[in-house]
């Protein structure tokens, strides 16, 4: 059997690192789509470099989009491209439109284009729920987003919807809820949190200033979700499933874990700061994954205190090399 091939767009991110790395161990041909930029930014598959093809690609050019799917022929496209950082959304709206909305229904129509059997898998988010119209969140919750990237991800959703209704394309929407790693971009909340403990714990930070304490999430372990984006597209029908841990927990929890990993007291180390409060917040996500579960036979294997333990022993090793 010839070997299978997927293109990924936003490789470089946290999740299309470890999608990458999880594709390679199920023997794919790895592409990875980046943008051009003037210092190449490869942090997060340098590991993988060699065994991996990259190619240049921009989800705002539509021609880029068909010319790599027609040269590289894939069965499968993940689309994990996006702006993704919530508060640059109120910043850029017109931009993250661009990217995280209309940039699904370019590759769409790449897809459509070029070779309508390509299973496609939109990263859709939690975000779309906003203020929540019923708890827990479930593929059926209506959504009712809160910042311009959710209301982004919401077209991003209902396009891939509606191509997969309209031209009959192997197309799912995976439902996101919060996913961190210690290859989490540094102004997340969780990243953050856990980079600040291990410099306060070195002597090289004195506190941490943070917005909203009270707000909650269903933390999960990215290396976790990858492989709920891949089941989503194996044999079966194309659907939409929401992807969680079924918990939640707040920023002020995950602060005192963290602190606690490493015997201090979070109290004495967080400020809160109106600098980083939002102008509309979502307050309690909290996912059902009983239909992935129950259908694709995904399950979390990370709980939430080790994924902040991890962090927080990956921030004090990597800042310990540096240092030496
Ligand atoms: P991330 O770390 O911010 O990575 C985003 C990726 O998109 C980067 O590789 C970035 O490239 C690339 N990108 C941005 N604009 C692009 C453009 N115009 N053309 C091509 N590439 C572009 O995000 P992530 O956490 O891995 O998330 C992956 C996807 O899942 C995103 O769509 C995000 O919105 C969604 N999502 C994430 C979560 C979560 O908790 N992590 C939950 C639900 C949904 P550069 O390296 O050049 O910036
Ligand atoms: O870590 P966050 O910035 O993530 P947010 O906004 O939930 O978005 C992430 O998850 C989404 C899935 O639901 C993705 F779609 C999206 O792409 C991204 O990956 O903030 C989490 C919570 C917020 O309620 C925020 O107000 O933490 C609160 N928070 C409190 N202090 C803070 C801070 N967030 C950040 N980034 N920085 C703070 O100082």
């Amino acid at each position: 059997m010839s070997q299978k091939r997927a293109l990924i767009t936003g490789i470089t991110g946290q999740d299309g690192s470890y999608l990458a790395e999880f594709l390679l161990q199920q023997g794919y041909k790895v592409i990875g789509m980046v943008r051009r930029t003037s210092t190449v930014n490869f942090d997060r598959i340098k590991h993988i470099q060699d065994d991996i093809e990259v190619v240049q690609g921009d989800l705002l050019d539509q021609s880029s989009l068909i010319e790599i799917l027609r040269d590289y022929r894939p069965q499968e496209v993940y689309n994990l491209a996006a702006q993704s950082f919530v508060p640059t959304s109120w910043k850029q709206p017109v931009l993250t439109g661009e990217f995280t909305a209309l940039g699904v229904t370019r590759i769409l129509e790449a897809v459509r284009n070029v070779d309508p059997t390509i299973r496609f898998y939109q990263a859709s988010s939690s975000e779309m729920f906003g203020k929540v119209q019923e708890v827990p969140q479930t593929e059926k919750t209506p959504f009712y987003p809160r910042s311009p990237y959710g209301v982004a991800k919401v077209y991003g959703h209902w396009i891939t919807v509606n191509y997969r209704e309209s031209y009959n394309l192997y197309a799912c929407s995976g439902i996101l809820f919060n996913h961190e790693s210690p290859r989490r971009g540094l102004e997340f909340v969780t990243h953050k949190i856990t980079h600040a403990v291990a410099k306060i714990k070195l002597g090289q930070a004195k506190d941490l200033h943070l917005g909203n304490l009270d707000s909650k999430r269903d933390w999960g372990y990215a290396g976790d979700y990858v492989r709920a984006m891949w089941l989503m597209l194996q044999p079966g029908q194309p659907d939409d499933y929401v992807v969680a841990s079924g918990e939640t927990h707040s920023v002020r929890e995950f602060c005192e874990l963290a602190f606690d990993h490493v015997g201090l007291k979070w109290e004495q180390y967080v400020v809160q700061d109106p600098a980083f409060m939002r102008p509309a917040e979502v307050d309690h996500l909290i996912g059902n994954p009983a239909k992935v579960s129950q259908v694709l036979g995904w399950k979390p294997s990370v709980s939430f205190p080790q994924l902040v333990q991890m962090m927080v022993d990956a921030d004090l090793e990597t800042l310990k090399k540096d240092g030496a």
